[in-house]
């Protein structure tokens, strides 16, 4: 079995400052609105609060474009807010990790305006300056968020890289200066007792220096950066030095965020001998699969198969085994609601797939990350009018692919429909009140209509509601280290609509079975589960020996222990 860590038996609970409740009705979320629900997510039972970036930013992308670490975002409070805010989590004994932007920072950090002044300016290399080639943008890689990763400043005649927004200039990681301003900046928010970080891109920060152009596919207008960018040729050198110098003088939990890492990089990054990481987010369960049509990059409508989806977490699964650790999740501010992605969130089955999708998650390996309102089966929003999206990637992609032709209005507000960030960033519903209980104002981004059904306060008056149903699956982690630690293998793989596997340990065994679909299941109960107790299940089956019929989205999970006879 596993090494047994704190961070690996913790829940994580992921707060988006900006949409979860705003104290004074100014319609934007902030710092005293998150201490006023720690009592919430206490009964919820979480060990640990990831906030998104709280530091001071203009917004241009919510907060991941940051202009000063080291003081909180004017609209989110103050310094002093916050403190009060971690003091009063401290009490409660909810641990608090702050969101590392590092990758890039704001164009209106003083080290950029700094460093956009002259060639020669002391902070010119903090960030990453090329020379026109040919009278163009130094090679053709293209940013996250649409168009040239490259911005002409005409100050010096010269571009500088953005991965993302050009108000997101990157930082330049080869300047040990600038490593050190990060590490002081990371040991000042050590000393203010916070007790983790969760790292923005950081298998991006070190590039290739040659910056090749990158392949373009089919009608592509820009190169493919990532060979160059991501898990780049230093990041695990930066990444020990960062543990040497820093998180190694703390008891922290650390998760970096790694788009597209493959299992032999993930076992470096999150190496069970500690040396950087404690763990990673992949994403490969959260993209669109074979079918999806890679011209288009996240703007398909293509689900990924079952036995797609399965065969990539059980490799996660047994992948990583004593070897690194997993984080699970099925949501965050980047992606559509869990429930209206990988479950169904028609009124028939929205309740009993979101259990299910709970079920599903909780009981594997690694730690468990909750996204807001994903308690509550909160849902997309479905917006059907470009005003009323927000979100700088949504909109440029919108303008990018309906000007050249790509793809027409309509099919475009549809891909965001299903797949736009701004699904998982409309307020966090409280109750049935104006606003779902969010704010007293004007919300910043629209409330999704469908509060006064799905609210917090309906669901903690109800027994049988999601939100019981999650404080049920974090108590059973707690009670039975097998959850944690038990070694996964996964059942049935070519299954269409049972996602089935066990966990094993010395003793102890567990069986849990989910149906993904929207039709009846025909499932075997294995033999050496005869007899097993149900820890938890979602419809209320009592039997479940031998051959059994599971309805649509039924998921349940049972638990075997051996008797240990004395002699
Ligand atoms: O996201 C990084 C990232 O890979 C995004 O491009 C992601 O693929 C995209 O949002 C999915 O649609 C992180 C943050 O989580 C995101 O909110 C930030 O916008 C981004 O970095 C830049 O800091
Ligand atoms: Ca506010």
């Amino acid at each position: 079995m596993e090494e047994k860590k704190w961070w690996k038996e913790a829940v994580v609970y992921q707060i988006y400052p900006r949409s979860f409740m705003d104290s004074n009705g100014d319609g934007v979320g902030d710092l005293r609105g998150i201490k006023s629900r720690l009592s919430y997510l206490k009964l919820l039972g979480i060990d640990v609060i990831w906030l998104s970036p709280v530091y001071q930013s203009p917004n241009d992308d919510n907060g991941y474009d940051i202009s000063d670490y080291r003081d909180i975002m004017t609209e989110f409070g103050t310094l002093e807010d916050f403190d009060e805010m971690l003091a009063e989590a401290h009490k409660l004994g909810i641990k608090i990790v702050m969101d590392l932007v590092v990758n890039h920072s704001s164009d209106e950090h003083r080290w950029f305006v700094e460093s956009r002044k002259s060639k020669d300016n002391p902070y010119r290399d903090y960030y990453i300056w090329r020379e026109a080639k040919d009278g163009k943008e130094p090679n053709n890689w293209g940013s996250c968020f649409g168009g040239s990763a490259w911005e002409y400043d005409q100050t010096t005649d010269m571009y500088y890289l953005h991965m993302f927004s050009k108000k997101q200039p990157d930082l330049n990681w080869e300047n040990p200066k600038l490593r050190q301003e990060v590490y002081d900046m990371m040991t000042w928010w050590g000393e203010r007792g916070i007790d983790g970080f969760r790292m923005d891109v950081i298998t991006m920060i070190s590039k290739d220096q040659r910056f090749p152009d990158g392949v373009v596919r089919g009608n592509e207008k820009f190169g493919d950066s990532s060979p160059y960018v991501n898990n780049g040729p230093r990041v695990h050198e930066y990444l020990k030095e960062m543990n040497r110098k820093v998180l190694s003088h703390y008891d922290l939990i650390t998760v970096g965020e790694a788009a597209g890492v493959t299992l032999e990089e993930a076992k470096k990054y999150a190496n069970a001998d500690g040396s950087e990481l404690n763990m990673v987010f992949q994403f490969e369960h959260t993209g669109g699969g074979p079918e999806a049509d890679n011209h288009y990059g996240k703007w398909d409508s293509h689900k990924m198969p079952l036995p797609v989806w399965k065969k990539i977490l059980s490799r996660w699964q047994t992948g990583l085994e004593g070897k690194a650790w997993n984080s699970l999740f099925l949501s965050n501010h980047d992606q559509p609601r869990s429930v209206s992605w990988f479950g169904n969130d028609s009124e028939q089955y929205r309740e009993i797939s979101a259990k299910m999708l709970g079920t599903c998650l909780h009981m594997m390996q690694g730690t468990p990350y909750v996204y807001q309102g994903e308690e509550l089966g909160m849902t997309n929003i479905y917006f059907d009018k470009l005003e009323d999206y927000r979100d700088i990637e949504s909109i440029n992609y919108f303008e990018e692919f309906t000007e050249s032709g790509l793809m027409t209005p309509e099919h475009m507000m549809k891909c965001l429909m299903l797949r736009s960030r701004d699904n998982a960033r409309t307020p966090m519903q409280w109750d049935d009140s104006k606003q779902a209980g969010f704010t007293d104002g004007e919300p910043w981004i629209k409330v999704n209509q469908n509060y006064k059904k799905i609210n917090a306060a309906q669901q903690l008056e109800d027994p049988d509601s999601i939100f019981h149903y999650y404080q049920k699956l974090i108590r059973l982690r707690k009670e039975k280290d097998i959850i944690v630690y038990g070694e996964f293998e996964p059942l049935y793989r070519e299954d269409e609509q049972i996602f089935a596997y066990t966990r094993k340990g010395d003793q102890e065994k567990l069986l849990t079975v989910c149906n993904f679909s929207d039709k009846n299941a025909e499932v075997e109960v294995p033999e050496e589960f005869k007899g097993a107790e149900c820890l938890i299940t979602n419809l209320g089956r009592k039997e479940f020996d031998g051959k059994i019929i599971l309805n649509p989205y039924e998921a349940f999970v049972l638990y075997y222990k051996h008797q240990v006879t004395e002699k």
